[in-house]
């Protein structure tokens, strides 16, 4: 059997990590067999590929890291997570899929991690119990990475309204549809709900959450995604 490698969830989050839970997604899409084992030891974290969640581990031992090495392992041994798509509509898929990965994920580091009500949040779940001098030791490693993007050096303001011009474009691209590409769920599905779900409540600064609120057309996509897909996620072990 597959075992998912993943960050701990609460607060209804399957894993506070979305890559964590976008991986579930796909695995879950695959109809694979798959367990989920949580990582909350950091020499086991820092054991891992990338030093990186989400892992998965499959039946040699062997360890795949990343959302996107993972889909691609999955698509190896079968799996279709675009099924229907037209040539154009995968290359759209990738575009969007890479924006939210590697965009909308900025924003959602900046509101969890620089913001300070979004880290008095996370001091609250993701390190709930863990001494603050090494909380505090993994924000400021955190902090150095996100300035080096140069995400955390433009102005609240700023980030404020490219978060809102972004989810104003996704909105729409998702028009009146159930799913990004239609009336099935595809892979940018994966990574578009989990991604806006992070970005719309706490632990994410409370002006992000409202910003990516002010997008109903999004909130109602995400809670459709999360109420069915998730539901039947794995637990734990
Ligand atoms: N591109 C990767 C991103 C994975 C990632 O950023 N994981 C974060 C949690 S959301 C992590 O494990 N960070 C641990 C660390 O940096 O120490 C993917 O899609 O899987």
């Amino acid at each position: 059997m597959l075992t998912l490698l993943t960050h701990g969830g609460g607060d209804g989050f399957y894993s506070y990590s979305m890559f964590c839970t976008k991986a579930a997604l796909l695995l879950q899409m695959s109809g694979e067999d798959w367990q989920r084992q949580d990582v909350n030891d950091p020499a086991e974290l820092a054991s891992m590929p990338h030093h990186k969640l989400p892992v998965l581990r499959d039946e040699t031992g062997a360890l795949i890291p990343d959302s996107e090495g993972i889909r691609r392992f999955l698509e190896a041994r079968g799996a279709e997570f675009d099924p229907g798509l037209s040539d154009l509509q995968k290359a759209q898929s990738r575009l969007l899929i890479r924006m939210v990965d590697e965009a909308l994920w900025l924003h959602l580091m900046c509101a969890r991690w620089l913001e300070d009500d979004g880290w008095a949040g996370m001091t609250q779940t993701v390190f709930a119990g863990v001494p603050a001098p090494v909380a505090e030791g993994f924000r400021a490693k955190v902090m150095q990475g996100l300035h080096f993007t140069g995400h955390s050096r433009l102005d609240r303001a700023e980030r404020l309204l490219r978060l809102g011009q972004d989810l104003t474009a996704l909105e729409a691209v998702l028009g009146d549809q159930p799913y990004l590409f239609g009336d099935r769920m595809t892979a940018a599905d994966c990574s578009a709900a989990t991604m806006l779900d992070a970005l719309s409540r706490a632990p994410a600064a409370r002006a992000v959450a409202e910003v990516t609120q002010n997008h109903p057309r999004l909130m109602t996509y995400v809670a459709r995604i999360m109420e069915a897909a998730a539901a039947d996620l794995p637990k734990a072990a």
